[in-house]
C-alpha cells in the first residue's frame, strides 16, 4: 500500500479554549469543528514549550528544546538552530522517498552567522530536510517583513538591498520607527519592543532598510501561504508527501484579510482565528478535490498557548468578553501552567481512524517516531532522541499514550507531567506577566497538581504529597540527564 501523506497545520498562539469544538462559542470555527467531528479530538496533547521557537524545534527534530541552548525565542536574523546532520521529520521522510515542504512561519533561524538577505541564505529549511520552502523567517512582528523562497528573498530588487539590525538605536535614520513616529502607526504598540521599523503602518521588532518590492502585505499573507500549500499538494499527488503548513495566525500583529475583518465581535484576534479556520477548510477541500483525502493524515495543532496583548493595542482584551482562550486551563503563552503548552489537536484521516475524542497523553516531540512507524521505516530508536512511537495514539487505537512528558515555560523552565500529576519545580521570577494577565507558574515552593481532579491547577497539593514531589523531581532530573535544567536565562526573561 502507498505510504500515507502527512500534513501538519500548526497555528501560532492558538489556545486550548479558542475553538468551538473545544467548548468555545465566541468565534466561528466551522471547518475545524467539522474536522474534529470527522476526526480525533485530543484533550491532552502538549507542545513541548510555551513559546514558538522551542516548540517548533521539537516538532521537527524529536528532541526536547532545553537540550539545545539556542532553542529560545529567536530574533529575525538569528542563525539556524537545527544542525545540518540532525535528524528531522522531513529529512527522515525524504530519505524514504517523500516530497517535503514547509510553508509559513519558520522561526528556527536562518544562516550560520550573518544572514545574507541579498544572496543565498544558507543554511535554510532546504538544508534540514525540506525539498520546498516558502517561509517568513521568524514572526510577523519581526523584520525583515519579506518572504523567503528557497534560499532567496522573494521578489527582491537587487537595487534595493535589505539590511537588518537587532538591538540598540535605529541605525537607519531615513527609515521611520514607531518610537520616533507614533503618528505614522495604524496600530499602536503596547510595549517598548514593537516600535522599531514601521512596516505597513505597524511597528516591528528590529530595524530594517530596503527590500521595498519584497515587503509582504500582512492582509494577504494567509492567501499567499495557502496558495503555496495547495500548489505543493497538487504537484506531489503522485508520490508520498509531508507538508508542514505553519500558519501565522493568531500571532501579533493581527491583520486579517479584508474578507475577515470585522467578521467576529472579538476584534482582530477573533477575525484572524476565523481566517485561520477558513485556511484549514481550504486545505481539507483541496485534499478532497485531488482525491488525496483517503491516504493523508492531517494534524492540526498549535505551537503554544494563547495571549491577548502581545505587543499591540488591538482590542484583544476589551473585546474578549466571556471568551476564554485557554479554556479551563491556568496560564497561557509563556507559562509553565498547562495553558502554556496544552493545545488543541485534531487528527483527521478518514478511513484510517475512528472519529471521537482521545485523552491520551501526547507530546509534539512524538511526530518523528510516530510518522516513521506509520510509514514503516526501520530506524533505531536511539536516533529518535526524545520522540516516542505514538502512531497508535494518532490513529486512535491507543487512548492512553505517554506515561510522562516534559514541557517548558519561557526561560527553559521545565515541568514534568506523569499520568495525572503535574510537577512544577521551584523557580524565581514574577508570578504574573501583569500586562498580559498571564500567570507564569513561578513560585519558590514546589507545585504539584492532580490534573484529573483539578484541570485549572488551583490546588497545589505538594505539601500533602511529599513522596510524589520527590519522585517527580527525580524523574525530571533523570530525563534531563547530562542536560542541566536551564531555568533562569536572563536573555529570555528580561524582555518582560
Ligand atoms: C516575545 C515578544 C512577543 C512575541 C514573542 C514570540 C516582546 C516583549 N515580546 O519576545 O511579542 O513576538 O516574543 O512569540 O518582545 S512566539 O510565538 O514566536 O514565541
Ligand atoms: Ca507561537
Amino acid at each position: 500500500m502507498k505510504p500515507p501523506n502527512y500534513i501538519i497545520i500548526y497555528a501560532d498562539d492558538l489556545g486550548f479554549g479558542d475553538l468551538n469544538c473545544y467548548g468555545a462559542s465566541g468565534i466561528p470555527t466551522p471547518n475545524l469543528d467539522q474536522m474534529a467531528a470527522e476526526g480525533l479530538r485530543f484533550t491532552q496533547s502538549y507542545a513541548t514549550a510555551a513559546t514558538c521557537t522551542p516548540s517548533r524545534y521539537s516538532l521537527l527534530t524529536g528532541s526536547y528544546p532545553w537540550r539545545n541552548k539556542s532553542a529560545k525565542i529567536l530574533s529575525g536574523d538569528a542563525p539556524m538552530i537545527i544542525g545540518e546532520n540532525e535528524r528531522t521529520v522531513p529529512s527522515t521522510l525524504r530519505e524514504a522517498g517523500y516530497s517535503t515542504a514547509v510553508v509559513g512561519k519558520w522561526h528556527i533561524g536562518l544562516g550560520s552567522g550573518r544572514v545574507d538577505w541579498n544572496g543565498d541564505i544558507s543554511p535554510c529549511p532546504l538544508d534540514v530536510g525540506f525539498d520546498t520552502s516558502y517561509i517568513m523567517a521568524a514572526t510577523n512582528d519581526r523584520v525583515p517583513c519579506v518572504y523567503v523562497d528557497g534560499r532567496k528573498v522573494d521578489a527582491l530588487d537587487p537595487n534595493d538591498p535589505i539590511s537588518v539590525v537587532y538591538g540598540g538605536e535605529n541605525p537607519f535614520p531615513e527609515v521611520p520607527t514607531g518610537k520616533e513616529h507614533p503618528e505614522m502607526l495604524h496600530m499602536q504598540h503596547s510595549d517598548q519592543q514593537h516600535y522599531d521599523t514601521i512596516v505597513n503602518g505597524v511597528g516591528r521588532i528590529g530595524f530594517c532598510r530596503g527590500g521595498k518590492a519584497a515587503t509582504w502585505d500582512d492582509a494577504t499573507m494567509s492567501d499567499v501561504f495557502l496558495r503555496r500549500a495547495k500548489d505543493f499538494v497538487s504537484a506531489n499527488k503522485q508520490q508520498p508527501f509531508f507538508l508542514y503548513y505553519a500558519l501565522h495566525q493568531p500571532h501579533v500583529p493581527r491583520i486579517p484579510n479584508p474578507r475577515f475583518a470585522g467578521k467576529t465581535d472579538k476584534g482582530p484576534r477573533g477575525d484572524v482565528i476565523a481566517e485561520l479556520d477558513w485556511c484549514v477548510g481550504e486545505i481539507i477541500n483541496h485534499l478532497k478535490s485531488q482525491g488525496l483525502d483517503d491516504n493523508t493524515i492531517v494534524v492540526f495543532s498549535s505551537d503554544n498557548g494563547p495571549v491577548l496583548d502581545d505587543g499591540y493595542e488591538d482590542d484583544s482584551f476589551s473585546k474578549c468578553g466571556d471568551h476564554k482562550p485557554a479554556g479551563p486551563l491556568r496560564g497561557g503563552k509563556y507559562s509553565m501552567f498547562d495553558g502554556g503548552s496544552r493545545v488543541p489537536m485534531i487528527v483527521w484521516a478518514p478511513k484510517k481512524i475512528q472519529p471521537g475524542e482521545s485523552a491520551a497523553l501526547f507530546s509534539h516531540v512524538d511526530f518523528l517516531a510516530s510518522f516513521s512507524q506509520l510509514s514503516e521505516l526501520t530506524i533505531p530508536a536511539e536516533q529518535y532522541a526524545d520522540s516516542l512511537d505514538m502512531s497508535a495514539v494518532l490513529l486512535g487505537s491507543d487512548k492512553t499514550g505517554r506515561d510522562h512528558l516534559v514541557t517548558e515555560g519561557i526561560g527553559s523552565k521545565t515541568v514534568v507531567r506523569k499520568n495525572d500529576w503535574v510537577y512544577i519545580p521551584p523557580h524565581e521570577g514574577p508570578a504574573i506577566f501583569a500586562d498580559k494577565g498571564i500567570e507564569t507558574g513561578n513560585d519558590l515552593d514546589p507545585q504539584l497538581y492532580d490534573m484529573a481532579a483539578d484541570i485549572g491547577q488551583r490546588h497545589n497539593i505538594a505539601d500533602s504529597n511529599p513522596e510524589t514531589v520527590i519522585a517527580l523531581n527525580a524523574l525530571l532530573e533523570s530525563i534531563h540527564g547530562d542536560t542541566p535544567p536551564a531555568g533562569h536565562d536572563p536573555i529570555d526573561v528580561c524582555s518582560f
